[in-house]
């Protein structure tokens, strides 16, 4: 397992559309592995892999509470079946987007079907912040981020305040 790098706004391939896996291989499997170490280490509750810039249709997932065990989901190639009617609002950040925390409102509860480490077919019926965390990471491997859901306003000074700080660690010191 290592450990790899996050990548931040608003490096391109955040916007790029993740390409389906055709197979889970060792080769899958290690680089979820790698998900999940990073994720972990993040800290965060959730990882797409094209937050470490490898854009295939992958995404880590453990909501387990910091007294509770780990409990991590793999997800490979998930797509939501169902949507509830019902709506939920949580407060969201994203690895990619650090210290940047908004309300964003989706549908309360999810169902998604995905092939699981061992590319087994599951679905998984998804509520609370399972729900609000399966959707962002999918929203991810579709180049969408959740700033996109907030005003135009707030949405482009992240993207300014994000674009400033690359340009200076690009800087000579
Ligand atoms: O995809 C990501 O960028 C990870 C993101 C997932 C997420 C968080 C909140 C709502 C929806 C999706 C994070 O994990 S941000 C960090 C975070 O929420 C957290 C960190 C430590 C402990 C508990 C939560
Ligand atoms: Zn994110």
């Amino acid at each position: 397992m290592a450990l790899r790098e996050i990548v931040r706004l608003p490096d391109p391939v955040l916007k790029t559309v993740s390409t389906p896996v055709e197979a889970v291989t060792d080769d899958v499997r290690a680089l979820l592995d790698d998900m999940l170490e990073t994720m972990y280490d993040a800290p965060g509750i959730g990882l797409a892999a094209v937050q470490i810039g490898v854009p295939k249709r992958l995404v880590v997932i453990d909501t387990a509470k910091e007294d509770e065990p780990h409990d991590p989901i793999f997800l490979v190639n998930p797509e939501v079946v169902w949507s509830s009617e019902e709506t939920a609002e949580y407060e969201e950040g994203c690895l990619s987007i650090p210290e940047v925390y908004d309300n964003v409102t989706r549908p309360a509860e999810v169902k998604v079907r995905y092939l699981d480490r061992d590319g087994k077919s599951c679905e998984r019926h998804c509520d609370g912040l399972l729900a609000t965390c399966v959707q962002h990471e999918i929203d991810h491997l579709n180049g969408v981020l959740f700033i996109d859901y907030l005003s135009r306003l707030k949405r482009d000074r992240v993207v300014k305040k994000f674009a400033k700080a690359a340009k200076q660690s690009k800087e000579p010191a």
